[in-house]
């Protein structure tokens, strides 16, 4: 492995640059005015931003890039979304997928994202999906960390034998339970799931991510259950409740009781911005509710929240590249999080927020880590962000993955 001297970024808010000194993969020295070495190979990145790798904390890679097939969701609720992908499904094979998952990491790395959290359905009798995906985690190891999320879509008490399917997901290595219980045909049916899901996960010392509460039903509760199982067993790091944008239609009554157990618990949440005003509020006339759930409140209240993509051209988002700047800039306005300082910060809605939900180690651009990091053409995050400065290199272990030329544009007048 070559050793690398990258010269002159701006890590994270740094206001002057520096340069950075890879080793045997990892960051060795980093400081202003370093001396080249024999044998080592120098870039100049000019004074821009350097950034640890994005991550995306939830996409649903499975159904990537199959919007149309075998028809689109016209109605854009979630719930057609469902159903077009169930037909869909039916027609899986494991070529199938693992050539649109190829496609769609790829497209990510180039907007240097690095870690991926994937849901993959497995209300698949085959598990299809999931065995597609289990090959990929491996073969794109050294390009890609993937984590795989057992995702019951269809349910788990509500599908035919969902529990056993659930069970041999574990069986063969996802790394973390789902769970849906706003899908579960009954109440009873939406706590029993979360109580299967969180013994499972316990039994075979696995991470936790819950579609929970993804309806614009103020009545839907399933987070007061998760909170509750993962504060009594301790686990509440391990835990992650993803959309939950119910919370955005409950009563301030209810929301300000529920946030004394959600910080008593430390559970992480992962906001689909994007994707969620889309799909929700569709059966609104107007007043229309945007359906995200309350990063603002949560992010005050010291809980740790993530953003992600949730879909790159599927059943539920036709549009989704799997940039995750586009669901910063969307997630920023739609929650009115536009402060300068909550502006300054967001990129730690994709980054270090996001390797917390992930449970990362060995994640940022600090000495003794792996030397993985991403720079983009801009000098900080801000103008990054306004202008959607592109990412111009992705390095991983010290390896570029990533590199593209900065587009200078000529106005001609
Ligand atoms: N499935 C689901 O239940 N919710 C979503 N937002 C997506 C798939 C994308
Ligand atoms: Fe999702």
């Amino acid at each position: 492995m070559t050793d690398l001297l990258v010269r002159n970024v701006r890590v994270e808010s740094a206001t002057t640059p520096c340069d950075l000194r890879v080793e045997g993969g990892r960051f060795a020295e980093i400081g202003p005015g370093l001396e080249a070495r024999r044998g080592e190979r120098v870039i100049d990145h000019g004074g821009r931003l350097a950034l640890p790798p994005f991550i995306e904390s939830h996409v649903h890679l499975d159904s990537a890039l199959t919007a149309g097939q075998p028809r689109y969701n016209e109605s854009g609720t979630l719930f057609e979304g469902i159903q077009v992908w169930s037909e869909r499904k039916r027609t899986l094979t494991v070529e199938d997928v693992k050539e649109r998952v190829r496609r769609a990491v790829r497209q990510q790395a180039g907007f240097g994202i690095q870690y991926v959290r994937s849901h993959v359905d497995v209300t698949d009798p085959e598990l299809t999906a999931l065995r597609a995906l289990l090959e990929l985690r491996e073969e794109l190891r050294d390009d890609v960390t993937l984590q795989l999320v057992a995702f019951p879509q269809e349910g788990i008490e509500s599908f035919p034998d969902g529990r056993a399917l659930m069970r041999r997901a574990a069986e063969m290595g996802v790394d973390a339970i789902g769970a849906i219980p706003h899908f579960e045909f009954t109440r009873e049916y939406s706590v029993s799931s979360l109580d299967f899901a969180v013994e499972l996960a316990l039994e075979f010392g696995l991470l936790i991510d819950v579609h929970c509460d993804e309806i614009d039903d103020e009545a839907s509760r399933g987070l007061e259950t998760l909170a509750a199982r993962a504060y009594e067993a301790g686990i509440g790091e391990r835990v992650t409740a993803s959309h939950t944008t119910a919370m955005h239609s409950y009563n301030n009554a209810y929301f300000i009781r529920l946030l004394r157990l959600l910080s008593m618990s430390g559970i992480n949440f992962v906001s689909n911005p994007l994707v969620n005003t889309h799909l929700q509020g569709r059966m609104d006339t107007y007043p229309k509710r945007r359906g995200v759930t309350r990063v603002k409140e949560l992010t005050e209240a010291g809980l740790n929240v993530s953003f992600g993509q949730d879909d790159i051209v599927d059943p539920w988002n036709p549009l989704g590249t799997g940039n995750l700047r586009d669901v910063v800039l969307n997630g920023l306005y739609v929650t009115q999080m536009m402060g300068r300082s909550e502006i300054e910060q967001s990129y730690r809605f994709i980054t270090h927020n996001a390797a917390r939900t992930l449970h990362l180690d060995d994640y940022g651009i600090a000495v003794g880590n792996s030397a993985n990091f991403i720079v983009l053409d801009a000098p900080d995050w801000t103008e990054a962000l306004a202008f959607d400065a592109p990412v111009v290199a992705s390095y991983r272990a010290g390896r570029e993955l990533v590199r593209a030329k900065p587009v200078r544009r000529e106005i001609l007048f």
